[in-house]
């Protein structure tokens, strides 16, 4: 049976949310991070909706510049519970309609379709699944259509908003070929850099070079790499894919050393992070602390329990003591992050003991 594979990514996902609860927000710039303090705040962008990247706002930009760009925008903090109820509300959708489902990511979804029996049912699929999301949950995506995840991905990507793109599989070559290697799914911005020192820009280039030099620079992701860019990627929609951790990161409005200052905050990240962790029915193991000086030097320090645990008081505790180190020497600290990993779900143990 031919492989159609269905990537669905919701379109500027946390800004849609804020716009379904609040109708005054339609037609004006939309920015989702930290608190810009009119021009003087830190930290990033999460993401900006269609009207603010008109002004050239995007994710992960500093907030700073964001709101030189576009002062006028309105500016709000992330309501990660509100994200993550349209999220599973969204996945609940596809999921029916897919053989096989895979969670990407908080706004994006692989889905196996293959018996739907061709690519014009597949299209007719899409179509209908983005007029329930778009009508049950007021939020809107674009979807990918192809024969495998990594082309179906990139086609996703290919529309935004609300886009529908399908790459039949002789079509796939004349699709990627032309795009940056940076579309290819693991090819970050360092990649991206050492491939452009070889000469590689495009998909095209990747899909030529040479596999054994590619090799050679890269390991065995290199071989990988090629491999993708040749359009061939083999790789199963997976059902059941594991949230490996949780994390929440901090950037201070001025670099501090005031060991109280960064307690409170670690503990304000902690009891953040913990709700996430409660309403997911996780349990960790490990609690790691991560630390950036004002010149950027950045560590992480991890403690693991000898068993589970889903308590507060022991996320907090234990980030304190990691940051000990760090706080005797009263240096500038610019960013604290918390991270929660060696996870267990509550729901697979519930599912195990109603068998
Ligand atoms: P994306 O799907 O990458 O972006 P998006 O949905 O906002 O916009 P697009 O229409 O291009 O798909 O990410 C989903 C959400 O994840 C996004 O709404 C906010 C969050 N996010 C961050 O918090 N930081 C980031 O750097 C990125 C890229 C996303
Ligand atoms: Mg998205």
């Amino acid at each position: 049976m031919e492989r159609i594979i269905m990537h669905v990514d919701l379109d500027a996902f946390f800004a849609a949310c804020e716009e379904r609860e609040n109708t005054n927000l339609k037609g004006k710039p939309v920015i989702i991070g930290a608190d810009p303090k009119g021009g003087e705040g830190r930290g990033v962008v999460q993401t900006a909706n269609y009207e603010a990247r008109k002004f050239g706002i995007h994710s992960a930009m500093p907030i700073s510049t964001a709101f030189r760009l576009c002062p006028e925008g309105v500016y709000l903090r992330p309501n990660f519970e509100l994200y993550e109820k349209v999220s599973s509300n969204v996945m609940e959708i596809l999921k029916k309609r897919a053989d096989k489902f895979e969670q990407t990511g908080i706004d994006e979804a692989s889905l196996d379709v293959s018996s739907t029996g061709g690519f014009e049912k597949a299209v007719q699929i899409a179509k209908e699944l983005k007029k329930k999301i778009n009508e049950k949950e007021r939020v809107t995506a674009s979807v990918g259509i192809a024969p495998n995840k990594t082309i179906a991905k990139i086609a996703s990507d290919e529309n935004k908003p609300d886009g529908l793109t399908v790459v039949r599989p002789e079509d796939v070559k004349n699709f990627i070929n032309p795009k940056s290697v940076r579309k290819i799914g693991g090819i970050g911005p360092k990649t991206e850099a050492i491939l452009n020192e070889m000469g590689i820009k495009t998909i095209k280039n990747l899909a030529s070079a040479d596999p054994e030099k590619l090799k050679k620079t890269l390991g065995f992701m290199g071989e990988y790499f090629h491999i993708l860019a040749n359009g061939i990627d083999e790789s199963p929609v997976e059902e059941y894919r594991e949230i490996k951790s949780f994390n929440r990161e901090h950037t201070f409005d001025v670099d501090t050393s005031d060991k109280k200052e960064i307690i409170d905050t670690l503990n304000i990240l902690s009891t953040d992070l913990y709700g996430e962790l409660k309403q997911s029915t996780a349990v960790f193991k490990t609690v790691t602390l991560k630390i950036r000086f004002s010149n950027f030097e950045t560590h992480t320090r991890a403690e693991s329990l000898k068993s589970h645990s889903n308590d507060e008081k022991m996320i907090k505790e234990i980030a304190a003591k990691l940051a000990d180190e760090f706080l005797k020497t009263s240096r500038k600290i610019r960013l604290v992050g918390v991270r929660v990993s060696n996870l267990e779900f509550g729901g697979k143990q519930k599912r195990l003991s109603d068998i």
